[in-house]
């Protein structure tokens, strides 16, 4: 595939991922629909997607970084357990159980669950708890779309997410560091935000196992671990569902988590971030409320005492 032209290249275009770079090129000169279904070939990327007005300009992070440095306890506590031990996962099949205060509960064959769906590129800020950050693309669709689509009563408050349990694939739930299965949920305002999005995909590629393959949730304006990895399960529900972090650790890890520069860690201050790769000179970055999304979500918590409800 030639570039002839390319329009409207942004800084967040530029990345070191060849494959990213071409078929957003190739998106934005032929249409995103004409890209998706008739502009095959070996060159292509796996996963056809169209750019989001959601997604930040700032540069993405590498592949490589966003592959090599993951958390992921299920495969090991250190960053780099995770690239070295989740090919033993088995993400196909896989199914998702949906059940509680929803219209239609089942567990679903996740290729049904995506038939229809349109997967959008949304080049998102990721902030993790522990004070570093990272700029991702992630390739997914609203969780609001999957969730219209099984109908949510009424009644229901809150959505409870799991993640695959199976310690033969998942060496870290051979040990009892967390109470597996990892958890956790979002008030149902938080799960329909447009920006609320389940993704299946990095930089165009399947979404690679360390990072939560073959779907994860991914809520840009909460720390990393609101955004749970290899889901198997969401339950509608009336009551605010227990997570795992806010289970190990009450004081440290809220249930809310939002990313908030003003409400320290009881054991480090997040005031400021690190963004991975920046390079050893690059110094600290300031954390930004709602990790720069505020326009976007500071609403959802108007009157709330943020430093209560971390
Ligand atoms: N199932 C599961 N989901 C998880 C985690 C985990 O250990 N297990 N770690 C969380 C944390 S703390 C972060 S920061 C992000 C990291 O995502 P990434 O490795 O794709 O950057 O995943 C989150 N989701
Ligand atoms: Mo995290």
């Amino acid at each position: 595939m030639t570039q002839k032209f390319i329009p409207d290249l942004t800084e967040a275009d530029i990345t070191p991922k060849e494959m990213f770079l071409n078929r957003r090129q190739i998106m934005a000169g032929a249409g995103a629909a004409i890209a998706a279904g008739m502009i095959g070939g070996p060159a292509m990327a796996k996963l056809a997607t169209v750019p989001s007005a959601y997604s930040t300009k700032e540069k993405p992070n590498t592949f490589d970084e966003i592959t090599h440095y993951n958390n992921f306890y299920e495969f090991g506590l250190s960053k780099t357990d995770p690239a070295e031990n989740a090919h033993a996962l088995t993400t196909s099949p896989w199914s998702i159980k949906i059940d509680g205060m929803v219209d239609k509960p089942g567990t679903y064959a996740l290729d049904d669950l995506l038939k229809g769906v349109t997967l959008e590129s949304r080049i998102y800020r990721f902030r993790c708890v522990e004070a570093w950050a990272m700029v991702i693309p992630w390739d997914g669709f609203p969780l609001k779309t999957l969730l219209d689509r099984v109908g949510v009563q009424p009644s229901a408050k809150y959505v409870a997410f799991r993640t695959l349990e199976r310690p033969s694939e998942m060496p870290g739930q051979r040990s009892n560091i967390l109470d597996w299965p990892y958890r956790e949920g979002l008030r149902m305002d938080e799960a329909m935000n447009p920006l609320t999005i389940l993704a299946t995909g990095i930089y165009g590629e399947e979404m690679p196992k360390q990072d939560g393959a073959p779907i994860r949730l991914v809520v840009p304006w909460k720390y990393g671990f609101k955004s749970i990895k290899s889901i198997v399960s969401i339950t509608l529900t009336d009551k605010q569902p227990q997570t795992t972090w806010n289970m190990q650790a009450p004081s440290e890890y809220g249930f809310y988590a939002n990313v908030n520069p003003n409400v320290n860690h009881p054991r480090w201050s997040q005031a400021t971030e690190r963004r991975i790769g920046a390079g050893l000179f690059a110094g600290r970055q300031k954390t930004l409320m709602f990790n720069g999304y505020g326009e976007q979500v500071a609403g959802l918590y108007a009157g709330m005492n943020l430093h209560k409800f971390y």
